[in-house]
C-alpha cells in the first residue's frame, strides 16, 4: 500500500510514527529490566548491548526523518539508515524472543493490562501529536513533509534530484544512437529507436517522483502512454525491464497511467535518472519507475507475480 503511494495510506505513516513513539514510552521500562539482565550476566550480553544501541538508532533516526532536523546522512537519507537499522533488528528480535522467551500467562489478558495497552496507545499519539506540533511550531522542514512522510527536493529542477538506485543497480552507460527499446505484444515483436519514441512522446507529465528512501521531486517529463504503445490482447500483465536486468510488472488496466517518457524539464535525462527512457507513474511510489527501459512485454501472467519490493 505505501509501495503504492496514494494519499488512502496516510495512516499507515501515522500509524508507524505513533507506535514508534510508543516504544519510546516504554524504553525506562525495559532499560530497567535489560540493566538486571546484564548485571545477571545473562549469555549474549554483549550481543544484546549491541542490538540495544541499534534500536536506540533507530528511534533517534525516525525522529530525525519526522522532524527534519537531519534528512541526509552523508551518502544517505536518514530514512534510508532507520530502515537498514530496523531490517537487522528482526534477526536479533527472533532470537530475543526465542532465548529471553517469557510465557504468556492468563492474566494477561485482565483489565489492567487493557488499560495499560490503552494508556500506552493514548502516550503514544500524545507523542506524535506534540512532535508534529513542535515541528510546526518551529517551522522544521518536517512540517511540509509529503502524505507519505517523504521531504521535497529539487522539484522542477531535475540535475538537483539525487540519483537513486533501489538496492545495487549501477548506473550503465548507455548509447542513445544504438539504443532501441523492444516491444513484445499481440502484435508480435517489433523495436524503436530514441528518434521514433521521441516522434510518439506527445504528452507532458507533471507527476511526483517520491522514493521510499525519504524524499520527492516534482518535475515536468514527456513521454508516450504505455496503452498507446502496446497491443495488449488477453495479456495478464506488462513486464517492463531495464538494461540492467531490474524489472517490475504492472496490471494492464494500469496502462493509462503509465508513461515512458524520454526528457525531464524539455532536455534528454541524465544518465543517472534514467536515459534514454524511463518510466514515469504518477501515484506509485519510485521503485516502480524503472530507468534505462531495454524492454516492455505483455504476458500471461498476473501483474503480481513478483516480489513485492525489488529484490536486487
Ligand atoms: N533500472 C532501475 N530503475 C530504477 C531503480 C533501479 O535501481 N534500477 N531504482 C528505482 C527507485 S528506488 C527510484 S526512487 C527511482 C529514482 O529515480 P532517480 O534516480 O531518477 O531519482 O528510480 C527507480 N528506477
Ligand atoms: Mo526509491
Amino acid at each position: 500500500m505505501q509501495a503504492l503511494g496514494t494519499e488512502a495510506t496516510t495512516w499507515l505513516a501515522v500509524g508507524h510514527g505513533i507506535a514508534g513513539l510508543a516504544a519510546l514510552v516504554l524504553a525506562p521500562w525495559k532499560t530497567r529490566v535489560s540493566t538486571r539482565g546484564v548485571a545477571r550476566r545473562n549469555r549474549g550480553r554483549s550481543f544484546s548491548l549491541a542490538f540495544a544501541v541499534v534500536a536506540i538508532g533507530v528511534l533517534l533516526t525516525g525522529i530525525l526523518h519526522m522532524t527534519g532536523l537531519v534528512i541526509t546522512l552523508g551518502p544517505v537519507t536518514t530514512l534510508w539508515l532507520h530502515i537498514a537499522l530496523s531490517l537487522t533488528l528482526i534477526p536479533y528480535l527472533a532470537w530475543h524472543v526465542t532465548v529471553r522467551r517469557t510465557l504468556p500467562r492468563r492474566t494477561d489478558l485482565s483489565r489492567r493490562n487493557l488499560l495499560r495497552l490503552s494508556g500506552l496507545a493514548a502516550a503514544g499519539v500524545a507523542l506524535w501529536w506534540g512532535g508534529e506540533g513542535v515541528t510546526r511550531a518551529a517551522a522544521l522542514a518536517g512540517a511540509r513533509r509529503r502524505f507519505t512522510g517523504s521531504h521535497e527536493t529539487s522539484s522542477f529542477v531535475p540535475a538537483g534530484v539525487p540519483v537513486t538506485s533501489w538496492l545495487n543497480d549501477r548506473v550503465p552507460v548507455v548509447d542513445g544512437e544504438t539504443w532501441r527499446v523492444t516491444i513484445q505484444d499481440a502484435n508480435g515483436l517489433r523495436s524503436l529507436s530514441l528518434f521514433d519514441l521521441a516522434d510518439l512522446s506527445n504528452e507532458e507529465i507533471i507527476a511526483d517522483l517520491d522514493c521510499t528512501s525519504g524524499w520527492w521531486s516534482r518535475q515536468a517529463w514527456t513521454g508516450v502512454r504505455l496503452d498507446r504503445l502496446l497491443q495488449t490482447g488477453e495479456a495478464g500483465s506488462v513486464l517492463v525491464r531495464s538494461v540492467t536486468g531490474y524489472d517490475r510488472r504492472f496490471p494492464v488496466r494500469d496502462l493509462d497511467r503509465i508513461w515512458l517518457a524520454t526528457t525531464v524539464g524539455d532536455q534528454p535525462m541524465l544518465a543517472g535518472h534514467g536515459y534514454p527512457a524511463r518510466l514515469v507513474i504518477p501515484g506509485r511510489r519510485g521503485f516502480w519507475w524503472v530507468k534505462w527501459v531495454a524492454a516492455i512485454e505483455t504476458s500471461d501472467l498476473p501483474w503480481w507475480v513478483q516480489p513485492p519490493y525489488p529484490l536486487s
